[in-house]
């Protein structure tokens, strides 16, 4: 008896699928009216980041020390792969007034 409960356990255990590795994922950030958009939370190595350039006027997205630099003409929308880790002080090169901070986690 205590065989066919031990062999069940051990049968559940081989048919579980692998623990769920978390898909990449697309996260929308809109830059409108001189401003970025709220950064998104919970980004993660691996994830996109669609920059979305809703404004008049030409925008970028850069991290100051170096990582991504998104050029954007009005209207535009350029998609990146966040591959590194870490807390990102984004700004525009034309308007060194719009900043914002970009955290990807592992
Ligand atoms: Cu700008």
């Amino acid at each position: 008896m205590r065989a066919k409960l031990l062999l069940a356990c051990f049968a559940v255990l081989l048919l579980s699928p692998p623990p769920a590795v978390a898909a990449p994922r697309t996260h929308v950030v809109v830059i409108d009216k001189m401003k970025f958009g709220a950064m998104p939370a919970a980004v993660r190595a691996g994830d996109r980041i669609k920059w979305i350039n809703r404004d008049l006027f030409r925008h970028t997205a850069t991290a100051s020390a170096g990582g991504f630099d998104v050029d954007l003409q009005p209207g535009m929308t350029k998609t990146i792969i966040m591959s590194r880790t870490g807390s990102f002080a984004v700004t525009c090169r034309y308007h060194p007034g719009m900043r914002a901070t970009l955290k990807v986690l592992q």
